[in-house]
């Protein structure tokens, strides 16, 4: 069995925990819908991945932090017997399964997932005898289950990221294409494609906004996009395939105001816990960080007027946070 990395780029020593940590999380997200639940597994798997020696007992992991008491005792339980037994229940449970295997459809959440489970649809090819009762985004969810299911290989999106390059380029070389997500943190393989593009054009201030600018921009990507989940003013959803030999993946390319394009990039190249830890800091430091600006927080405790920002660097500048590249945000 191959070791799973920690962000430090070592072996992973407490795979085994973050595993089921992860397991827990994904239970309490789309089954109980317990949001704090899932990111308070979510902290201790990332904290436990980070962590350079074999945990011991749960004690020893209780005095990192983001493990309290009712973690540690899981971990405790899992080192002695081997397993958990509110896993194992979760795995007896016929309703909390067929409620994790719907939420795997692309568009189905926690909510639709259990509404259908209600209705005795259970499993996908019950999904496959009941169109009727999802709409376009989980129709194309059903359609593609298997092959959005499928990692993305990192050439397969240098490929797709130079196909985008050169047509918006070739159009008007005052594009600025960037992939965000996981790729950008450079893992091997990714889920989706996360694109952000802005144009010196596109201003916050406009007012008329040009409607069509993005729809223009799925129209030059139009050989490799083979499916629209939605698309609006800002974002697009849909399906791409590089040829007829590839398999279509997810990708969604989101419009930015070139004013907010870094806070974006930064945002959209996540991890989520990564933004989670930056926001914190930022807050210590008295300043509001969100997809959109960066503000400093006043005398009176009102965010002020968003701070010009001319790259991913100043963000970090403003708020005193050492920077970290990409591939240092694997956290
Ligand atoms: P993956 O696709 O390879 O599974 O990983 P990812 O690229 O890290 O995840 P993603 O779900 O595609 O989200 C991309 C980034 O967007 C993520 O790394 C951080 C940011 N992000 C959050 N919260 C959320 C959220 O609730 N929804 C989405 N779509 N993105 C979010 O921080
Ligand atoms: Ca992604
Ligand atoms: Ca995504």
């Amino acid at each position: 069995m191959s070791k799973r990395k920690n962000p430090a780029g070592d072996d992973n020593l407490n795979a085994d925990f973050c595993d089921f940590l992860m397991e827990l999380a994904e239970y309490e997200k789309n089954v109980t819908r317990n949001i704090h639940k899932y990111n308070a597994y979510r902290k201790a798997a990332s904290v436990l991945a980070a962590h350079q020696t074999r945990i011991k007992s749960g004690d020893e992991a209780k005095s990192l932090n983001g493990i309290g008491d009712k973690i540690s005792k899981k971990i405790d339980e899992f080192l002695q017997t081997g397993k958990l037994k509110k896993l194992e229940n979760i795995h007896q449970d016929k309703n909390a399964q067929a409620i994790s295997m719907l939420t795997r459809v692309s568009g189905i959440g926690p909510v639709k997932a259990a509404d259908l489970v209600n209705s005795g649809i259970t499993t996908i090819e019950d999904l496959a005898k009941n169109k009727d009762k999802l709409n376009h985004h989980q129709l194309l969810g059903l359609k593609y289950f298997l092959d959005f299911e499928k990692k993305i290989p990192r050439s397969e999106i240098q490929e797709i990221e130079k196909i985008i390059h050169d047509r918006l380029k070739k159009y008007d070389e005052n594009f600025t294409i960037t992939i965000c997500g996981s790729y950008r943190r450079g893992k091997p393989e990714s889920g989706d494609i996360d694109v952000l593009v802005t144009h010196p054009s596109v201003k916050l201030s406009k007012k008329n906004k040009d409607d069509k600018f993005l729809s223009n921009v799925v129209a030059l990507l139009g050989d490799i996009i083979t499916d629209t989940i939605s698309l609006g003013d800002t974002k697009f959803m849909g399906v791409c395939r590089l040829s007829a030999n590839h398999i279509p993946r997810r990708l969604d390319i989101r419009l930015i105001p070139s004013e907010q394009y870094y806070c974006a990039v930064l945002y959209f190249t996540g991890s989520d816990v990564f933004n989670k830890q930056m926001r914190a800091h930022a807050l210590e430091n008295r300043f509001t960080l969100n997809e959109y600006s960066l503000k400093p927080i006043g005398e009176t405790g009102m965010p002020g007027e968003p701070i010009p920002i001319e790259s991913e660097e100043d963000i970090f500048d403003y708020i005193d946070y050492p920077y970290k590249k990409p591939e240092e945000r694997n956290v």
